[in-house]
């Protein structure tokens, strides 16, 4: 485990030398003093990316040459991805073998990115077809400049790559602010863009506190572009920060995505999906589906095998073999949850199952997956987001109905539809007002399809060209060509 923080190339002290503490979440144990950068560390960061962009290499190289430098990181992800994986794990607190997953996703996004820095190259420009006969134009994309990255705790190595990968195929170079609570693996990725030799200053790692380290990096004025992955409170917080200096921003916030399931469906397939979809990831996933919405005469069945397939999911640290659940990342998230299950059986929610720690699991932030009913659409267990295995359900009488409840959100980030009747599934899949939306599953996520929401979960896509496009500025090149000219 890294010491330092990654700046200029180099292994760096923070400059007031301060730690924080790293905690298991499944032990609870502390792992690792991890270092607390700070506004003087975050200065040193981006005055070496600035550097880096204005007088290094890294811009200036063809999307070719990036794109070796992106596959080698790529190629080293996957080679290590067990270690890494483990290391998610005592960081995050998730299943081994879905840490495994994320670092393989990681991996994947690097190598991926690559290809369309490759493509860059192939397309340098694009003739754009004037009115006036007289003129020609064309567009040229360009990297923005120097792009600050803050990112959250849920998916640690694969958010970082979700940011740097595209960041770096562009032709950006960047700070990268991890969340306090699973700073590992980003360091980890520090000392690899170290192994294959990417210039100094191109890549920076900065860990410590969100007002220490964060507010700082979104504040500073020498950043171009910031994006962001997090709570909708931090994501204002960094857009008023961007407004000062009209910086460019992108914000992947929260969600509370509904699930319509209609009676058409097969039971099986249905529950499985709204166990992934909420479950998966100890339900700590922006995209999860923690409404679900099930057709009336559906609705006793479909929660009676809920309820019975919910109450065979093994808890435990993800470590041991066969683990489905680990723990939730921190204490703060963890009474956080509880209190907001407490609220909603004093408001009037009833438990159809879990809702407390496990028996005989004293230690960790455990919690038993949480089913819950009857809310009020109104109350703040169906309207906000919890951010933990906790999904609550309510019938519907009508596709309209459905439509309805759905969209009645403050969020808008996914949505999924389940039926057997595929006319339907498109129908409700356009009606929905979200940016991801999936027709009988939930959660599937490829890097070449664009990710981000509608309303407050966010401006912006990553994922795909879009997530590539997030890092480049478009100039139009107009020349007066006729005679007339001289
Ligand atoms: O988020 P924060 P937290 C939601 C989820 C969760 C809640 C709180 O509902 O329960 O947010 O989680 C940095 N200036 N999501 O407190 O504060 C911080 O250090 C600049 C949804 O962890 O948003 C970390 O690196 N940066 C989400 C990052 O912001 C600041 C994933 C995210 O932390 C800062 C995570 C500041 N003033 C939580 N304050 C998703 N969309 O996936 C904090 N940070």
């Amino acid at each position: 485990m890294k010491q330092n923080l990654f700046i200029d190339g180099q292994w760096q002290a923070p400059v007031r030398g301060g730690t924080f503490d790293v905690v298991d979440p499944a032990t609870e144990l502390v792992i690792h003093q991890a270092p607390a950068g700070t506004t003087e560390d975050i200065e040193k960061a981006v005055k070496a990316a600035r550097h880096a962009f204005d007088t290094g290499p890294w811009p200036r190289m063809s999307g070719r040459e990036r794109a070796s430098y992106l596959r080698a990181i790529s190629q080293i992800i996957l080679a290590r991805k067990q270690e890494l994986g483990r290391l998610e794990v005592l960081d995050n607190g998730k299943p081994l073998p879905e840490a495994v997953w994320d670092m393989e996703d990681a991996a994947g996004c690097f190598a991926y990115y690559a290809g369309l820095a490759e493509e860059m190259d192939a397309k340098p420009e694009e003739t754009v077809p004037l009115s006036d006969a007289r003129f020609s134009s064309k567009v040229v994309r360009e990297p923005i400049g120097v792009a600050g990255a803050i990112i959250p705790w849920n998916y640690p190595l694969l958010m970082a790559s979700w940011k740097v990968a595209p960041a770096l195929a562009a032709g950006c170079t960047m700070v990268l602010k991890p969340s306090e609570l699973t700073p590992l693996t980003a360091l980890e990725l520090a000392g690899i863009a170290e192994e294959v030799g990417l210039p100094a200053g191109v890549l920076n790692v900065v860990t410590g506190m969100g007002p220490d380290a964060g507010k700082p990096l979104s504040e500073h004025p020498q950043i171009d572009k910031l994006a962001f992955t997090g709570s909708v409170p931090t994501g204002s917080r960094i857009m008023a920060a961007a407004a000062r200096d009209i910086k460019n921003v992108s914000l992947e916030l929260g969600g509370k995505s509904p699930f319509v399931v209609f009676a058409d469906s097969d039971i099986e397939k249905a529950v499985e999906w709204i166990m992934f979809g909420i479950f998966w990831n100890q339900g700590q996933v922006c995209s999860a589906t923690s409404r679900v919405l099930v057709e009336e005469s559906f609705y006793p069945a479909l929660l009676e095998r809920l309820v019975g397939e919910t109450a065979k999911i093994r808890i435990g640290n993800g470590l041991v073999d066969g683990t489905l659940l680990g723990p939730l990342v921190s204490k703060g998230q963890y009474d956080k949850v509880l209190a907001m299950i407490e609220r909603a059986r004093s408001e009037g929610a009833t438990i159809a199952y879990g809702g407390k720690r496990p028996v005989g699991m004293e230690t960790g932030f455990f919690l038993e997956p949480t089913i819950l009913t009857d809310m009020a659409e109104d109350s703040f267990i169906w309207r906000e987001e919890i951010f933990a295995p906790v999904v609550c359900i309510k019938p519907f009488k009508n596709e309209d109905d459905a439509i309805r409840m759905a969209n009645d959100s403050r969020f808008g980030l996914a949505a999924a539809v389940m039926s057997k009747d595929r006319k339907r599934c498109e129908r409700v899949a356009r009606a929905f007002r979200a940016g991801i939306v999936w027709i009988n599953c939930s959660q599937p996520t490829f890097t070449e399809a664009p990710w981000g929401g509608y309303k407050q979960s966010g401006i912006g896509r990553e994922l795909g060209i879009w997530g590539l496009n997030n890092y480049l500025e478009v100039k139009q090149i107009t020349s007066f060509d006729s005679e007339d000219a001289w």
